[in-house]
């Protein structure tokens, strides 16, 4: 009897170490992200054809989802749409990765092609929105570099309200990419 519980704690070890070493590693890879364009797609939300462009520059930094936490800047995202006009006051969260699944980024040779974003801002001047974006750079031309953008009013609840905005596609004009951190 001793002998079998001896084993099963050492199964049990052996398990909750294996499971330590292959747990996932979330680390948001440090880069800077530059450019912006025109999304080829109609917005979802509002349906219509509402033309969206999109301009930016920020940071990325580890932390915990949803922060807010630090992240160095300077960080800028601007929106517009349908006489609608979303400015970034604060970046809360990042997280970027290099894909294996899509192109390279370069040129510039950077160590990230995918980036996802929470921040705060104000729409049409007034605080308190909120802005959830995914984006990548796959390269040049800008047109195959992808964008995924969803805004709230200042006050909703992202998690529970619909957004005001929600529009994902490729780049019709414009280029998005991702830099070293440094350069
Ligand atoms: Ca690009």
């Amino acid at each position: 009897m001793k002998r079998i519980l001896f084993l099963m704690v050492t199964l049990l070890l052996t398990m909750s170490a294996l499971l330590l070493t292959t747990a996932p590693v979330l680390a948001c890879i440090p880069a800077r992200w530059t450019g912006g364009g025109t999304i080829d797609t109609a917005a979802i939300i509002p349906a219509g054809g509402v033309k969206v462009t999109h301009g930016f520059e920020f940071h990325t930094t580890e932390g915990p989802f949803p922060g807010p936490y630090p992240i160095p800047g300077p960080n800028n995202f601007e929106v517009n749409w349908g006489g609608n006009h979303f400015h970034l006051t604060q970046l809360s969260w990042t997280d970027d990765v290099m894909n294996p699944l899509l192109p390279l980024p370069d040129p510039p040779t950077a160590p990230v092609n995918e980036v996802y974003g929470l921040g705060v801002g104000q729409l049409n001047g007034v605080d308190g929105a909120t802005i959830y974006f995914h984006l990548t750079d796959v390269g040049e031309p800008g047109k195959n570099d992808f964008a995924h953008i969803e805004i709230w009013v200042p006050g909703a609840n992202r998690n529970t309200a619909t957004p005001i905005l929600l529009v994902e596609g490729n780049l019709k004009s414009g280029n998005q990419q991702a830099h070293p951190t440094n350069k």
